[in-house]
Parts: structure tokens; sequence; C-alpha cells
């Protein structure tokens, strides 16, 4: 097949998940054409299958906003009528769903019949999807589009409740490349952040309100207070300036380090003991599926479809939004030596469930169903 991926090319999850599909598909023979305003942040080699279009931005002086979707939709257009495109996927709604639903029309005009398929990823339909600026539009163009995928049945439950979608959505989980995440050989690492044995906890995200950062450092000045541990924080985002002073505030900077954008994860996965994840709101929480995969148990938030990645009391435990005491309490019991090596095996062994062997087959199929169910309605 000949697809075009649409999606953002940043350190999102919608973005990593989006460009780690194209390569997957781009192996297994199929001709993958990217469509972003940059180059995707994982989509760094030389592949015969694999294809860049930038979307072209013009400013214009008249402009405060320069219309993004409509240059979007436009090299949609040529790429879908240049390449011959079979089918164009893309990942997080806004506004990405009604970019392709203009392209579709245009090309319809032309004769040209391209099939959409629309991933719902998360803040799309939870957070900003949902806001009345947007919801009108939001609706329309997943109803109008030939194929839509959730990435869990918390976030398909979630579509049906906040929006008028007459169509079934499809959930096609989050998935991970084992062959990248696994547990490396980095105790020299390990040595150098925890010379006195410490465990180590670690927090991966964009630092948005939503990640609930504050309660990984409150959690965090809980069990520091039981046994001797450290803390490394992954990423960046707007709430981080507020997360240095709340460490200066509990006096636990000696013990949390701000690592920033990494680029391979993967190394200070390996090398962690626990991963939280206390989100507010989270679809699938492809960073912890990452935290899984090196062999790291995880103690989360219930919010939205974590708990069908996180089996409480198996791969971790857990917590109710914001129950800081007991996340204290299940982080210890993780922790401790006697649990710790079974948590990690369990953790593996979910993970397992999730690789990119498994859930590729079933885009592939939805991509043909979707191909099919369209070319019928000729
Ligand atoms: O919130 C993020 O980290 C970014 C966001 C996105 O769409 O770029 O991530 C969402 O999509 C990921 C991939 O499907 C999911 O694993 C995340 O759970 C989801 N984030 C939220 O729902 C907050």
């Amino acid at each position: 097949m000949k697809i075009g991926i649409v999606c953002y090319p940043t350190f999102g999850g919608s973005g990593v998940v989006a460009t780690e599909l194209g390569k997957g598909l781009a192996k297994a023979g199929h001709e993958i054409h990217f469509i972003t305003y940059r180059q995707p942040t994982r989509l760094d080699f030389f592949s015969e299958n694999l294809f860049y279009h930038e979307v072209d931005i013009k400013s214009y002086p008249l402009f405060e906003h320069a219309p993004y979707e409509l240059a979007l939709a436009s090299k949609m257009v040529s790429v879908v009528k240049y390449e011959n495109l079979d089918l164009l996927h893309v990942h997080y709604a806004i506004p990405h769903a009604s970019a392709a639903y203009m392209a579709k029309q245009i090309l319809k005009e032309e004769g040209i019949r391209i099939p959409v398929v629309t991933t719902l990823h998360g803040t799309d339909i939870t957070l900003v999807g949902k806001d009345p600026s947007y919801e009108p539009v939001v609706t329309f163009s997943i109803n109008q589009s030939d194929g839509v995928t959730a990435v869990s049945e918390d976030l398909k439950k979630e579509t049906y409740s906040h929006f008028a979608v007459n169509r079934e959505i499809e959930v096609i989980p989050n998935f991970i490349d084992l062959d990248r995440f696994k547990k490396q050989k980095k105790e020299h690492f390990k040595l150098a952040i925890c010379p006195q044995g410490e465990k180590l906890l670690v927090h991966t995200s964009n630092f948005r309100k939503v990640k609930r950062v504050e309660d990984v450092i409150r959690v965090f000045y809980e069990v520091r207070k039981e046994i001797p541990a450290k803390l490394l924080l992954v990423g960046d985002g707007p709430e981080r300036d507020k997360m240095e002073r709340l460490c200066r505030e509990l006096g636990t900077c000696d013990d949390i380090r701000f690592l920033g954008k990494l680029e391979a994860v993967e190394e200070v996965l390996s090398v962690a003991d626990l991963f939280l994840m206390p989100s507010e709101k989270e679809s699938f929480g492809l960073a912890a599926l990452e935290a899984m995969a090196c062999e790291v148990p995880i103690l989360t938030s219930n919010a939205g479809g974590i708990p069908e990645l996180n089996i409480d009391g198996v791969t971790g435990f857990v917590s109710n939004v914001g129950d800081i005491q007991d996340m204290k309490k299940k982080a210890l019991q993780i922790l401790d030596e006697k649990n710790l090596p079974q948590f990690k095996a369990n953790a593996l062994a979910r993970a397992k469930e999730f690789d990119i062997s498994q859930i590729l087959p079933l885009y592939v199929k939805y991509y043909q169903k979707t191909i099919e169910a369209s070319l019928a309605k000729v």
C-alpha cells in the first residue's frame, strides 16, 4: 500500500506513534509518505520506502496566525495526487482530520477518491477537542473520516460521551519496539546517580499540567523519608520552572535531577526501579509502556486508559488521581526487594503484549478494510 501519514513532528506521544508506525510499515514493504511541517523527531535515517513532504506554511503581513490547516490540506492534495496514495492516515484530530476532509473534497472534484483514517490519541478528545471553540469541527471531521481508531477503550468511550459521533471506532492500542526499548547494561550510569545503592524513580513527560509532575515530586518526597532514593525527571514543558521551585521548597534538590528532553530515554529507563505516571488524564500512557519494556514496574493514576495497560498489583499499582499517600504506600511495596524482581518481570511480560509485531498487523488489516469499503461505495 501507499500511505500518507500526517502527524505532529514533535516529541508528543501521537507523533511518536505515527512515526514508529510509518517506520514499521515501511519495513514491512509499504510505501510511506510523511506529511508534516517539520521532519519528525524519530525519522532520522534513510529507507527506500520512506518519503517526507514538508508542509510549507506561508506567512503574510495580513495574517496574525498563518493558516497551517490550509497549507496542510493543499500539501495532502498534491501528495495524494502525484504519489498515487491509497490512503491517508491522520494522527490527532485537530486540525488533521478537518484538513484531510478538505483535501478529500478537493480531490473528489478531480475524480480522485482517497479514504481517510483518523486516529484519536487523547487530548484531541479529552481536553482540546471538546472545548466549544473546536467541538463542532472535531465532531464533523470524525464523522466524515472513512475509518476512526482510538488508542484505548476508555478513549473510545470518552469520544462517544463528548461528541455526537455516529460511527464505529476501532480500538488499536499503542505499541512498542522491543528491539529498541529493552534493558541495557548501564550499571556505570546507575552508580553515578545512586552511589549508595539508592532506589531510582523516573518520570518522563512533556511537563504539562495534565501530567501532574507535582505529584511525582510529592510522592518521591514521601518515599525518600522512608528509604534512600533518587528521582530523575526526563522531558520539559510549561510546568518545569514551577517544579524546580517545588524541589527547592521541599529541600529535595540534591536527590532530584531534571534531565530535559533526552533522545535515548531507554538508557535512563534501563537503570530505573520505578516509573511514576500520576496523570490527570491519559488515554493510554505510551511513556509507561516504554518503561515496562525496559523492565520497570509502574505506579500510575487510574486516569483514562492507563488501567488497561497497568494491571493493578501485577505490573505495578494504580491509585486514584492525586492520592499521594496511597501512591507512597504502593511505591514502597514495589521497591521492597522481596517484591521488586517479580514486578519487573511482570512489567516486561505485559510490554511484550504490545510489541509492534502484534499491533502493526491490526493497522494493516484496518487500512485494507477501509480501502475496500471506500471502493465499494464508488
Ligand atoms: O500527552 C502527551 O504526552 C501527548 C499526547 C499526544 O497526543 O501527542 O499523547 C497522547 O497520545 C499518546 C499516544 O497515543 C498516548 O499514549 C498518551 O496517553 C496521550 N496523552 C494523553 O492522553 C494526555
